[in-house]
């Protein structure tokens, strides 16, 4: 069955861009079903109120339980006995896990997700506790930084999930080789013209050497990492290095020590 993704928002013009492009394409195709709700369809005062003060004061105003809880049910009307058959309901927060190459992979094998867009300072408490019945409920953040709404992390997830399903990308080869899918950072590339500027390419690219060029192209992506993203060294499995890595990453690492202490 095709993954089935809702998406409910106070903007759901922002979320127009998921219209477009590769998503809109695998859409188009019969890849995935999406559907942008406007949360307040599911008020019922005149006013159509999705916000209030929050109790025990503070700053800004803090989204109201009943019309998400009518969203919700509209969306999932039925509680499940067993949490693997409940749907995903995915709550956009910087107070969330942090959205990881792993996220989307986990996202992808998901037959369906509900994507609860907060505004203002987030969503009544017990919307998340009352959900649980009836959904997987993850709240989820971008990274550490804060963004007016879940409404622009919305698409960056839906995106990176979309992209892993088969058939949405032209050549699932370039799944393999891109960043973060081996835990590494992906290698510097290069094409015509071999010299531009008077800069040439790195030689064994042109070499037509297929084991050097993967092992050269290997090395480019443990130097990138090591320098732009030593978090990500640390956390490789075991096995994840071969020999040569090791030994690459040890050079390297005596180098800085020996430009730090001068
Ligand atoms: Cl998912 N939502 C909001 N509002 N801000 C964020 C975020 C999400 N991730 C990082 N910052």
């Amino acid at each position: 069955m095709n993954p089935r993704y809702d998406v409910v928002s106070i903007f759901p013009e922002y979320l127009q861009p998921l219209e477009l492009s590769l998503i809109g394409k695998a859409r188009r195709a019969g890849l995935l079903e999406l559907t942008i709700r406007d949360l307040r369809e599911f008020t019922t005062d005149r006013h159509r109120t999705v916000d209030d003060t929050p109790y025990g004061g503070g700053a800004g105003m803090v989204m109201k339980a009943e019309p998400w809880a009518q969203a919700l049910e509209a969306i999932q009307p039925s509680e499940a006995e067993d949490p693997e058959a409940r749907p995903v309901l995915v709550v956009p927060s910087p107070a969330g896990e942090v959205f990881t190459q792993r996220t989307a992979e986990d996202f992808a094998r998901e037959e369906h997700i509900v994507f609860a867009c907060g505004r203002y300072e987030g969503i009544d408490e017990r919307v998340l506790e009352w959900a649980a019945d009836r959904f997987r409920v993850r709240p989820v953040s971008l990274g550490d930084y804060v963004l007016n709404g879940g409404e622009v992390a919305v698409m960056a997830m839906v995106e990176a999930t979309a992209r892993l399903l088969p058939g949405v990308i032209g050549n699932p080869e370039s799944l393999i080789e891109e960043s973060h899918a081996d835990g590494l950072l992906e290698y510097p590339v290069y094409t015509k013209p071999s010299v531009w500027r008077d800069r040439p390419v790195p030689e064994v690219l042109l070499s037509g050497n297929h084991a050097a060029i993967a092992r050269a192209r290997r090395d480019w992506q443990l130097e990138r990492t090591s320098r732009r993203r030593p978090d990500l060294i640390k956390d490789l499995p075991e096995d994840a290095l071969d020999r040569r890595d090791r030994t690459l990453l040890d050079e390297w690492a005596r180098e800085r020590e020996q430009d730090d202490t001068v």
